[in-house]
């Protein structure tokens, strides 16, 4: 037990911090809390059945030359992007310097090609209900990954592995968890959070997000 609780210390504080915020509810408790400095894991969904690597497909299709279906290993062969960026949940929680790695949004766009007529994408979440939305030109951004891996590992099922969206200069919930699709279309069409009052353009640091946010 010693040897554990020593283990422990040597881990740090922020780990520490991490790991109990990461164990804390993601509901209305947590968020009345000081924000601990550590993820917490969110879901509207509840429970979302797993995909592994393997199984993991993603569609992208809508307004783009040709549609597609990638794998784990189509995602690998593209150009891989590093990200070392804080991520901040609107309701007030951030982890700073968080390493992401995946396909930069344009390279994978640019995979497709993107019909003239594009003006907007549309991600959805194989948890059946989650969507979100960002327009063309956030969606050309380097700092919006389609990633893979977060914080030295692959993405945990937990955190919407194996694949999510990050959108670096947004508010978390821009950051779509259990990636499924990808379309362009030719208008906005806004998100699940967005439908209940949030703001479609979640810049961090410009006003917006809503005061009684519930998660
Ligand atoms: N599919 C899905 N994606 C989601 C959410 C969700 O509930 N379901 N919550 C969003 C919100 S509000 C935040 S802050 C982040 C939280 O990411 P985490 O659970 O990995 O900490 O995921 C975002 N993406
Ligand atoms: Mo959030």
């Amino acid at each position: 037990m010693l040897g554990l609780g020593v283990a422990g210390v040597a881990v740090g504080a922020s780990v520490q911090q991490k790991l109990s915020s990461a164990l804390a509810p993601a509901g209305p408790i947590g968020d009345v809390l000081p924000a601990a400095g550590g993820f917490r894991y969110y879901t509207v969904t509840g429970s979302v059945k797993k995909r592994t690597p393997a199984t993991w497909r993603m569609d992208v299709n809508g307004l783009v030359n040709a549609p597609r279906t990638f794998t784990m290993a189509d995602l690998a062969r593209l150009p891989q992007t590093v990200l070392d960026k804080d991520f901040q949940c609107v309701t007030g929680w951030r982890v700073p310097d968080v390493r992401w790695v995946g396909v930069a949004l344009p390279d994978l766009l640019q995979a497709v090609g993107v019909s003239p007529a594009a003006k907007a994408v549309r991600f959805s979440s194989f948890d059946g209900t989650y969507t979100e939305s960002l327009t063309l030109d956030q969606a050309r951004r380097r700092d919006v990954l389609v990633a893979t891996q977060m914080e030295g590992g692959p993405v945990s099922h937990d955190h919407g592995g194996p694949v999510r969206l990050y959108v670096a200069p947004m508010y978390g919930y821009k950051s779509l968890k259990w990636l499924g699709g990808i379309e362009l279309t030719d208008k906005v069409r806004p998100g699940y959070w967005e439908h209940r009052g949030y703001d479609v353009d979640a810049w961090v640091g410009r006003s917006n997000g809503r005061d009684d946010a519930p998660t």
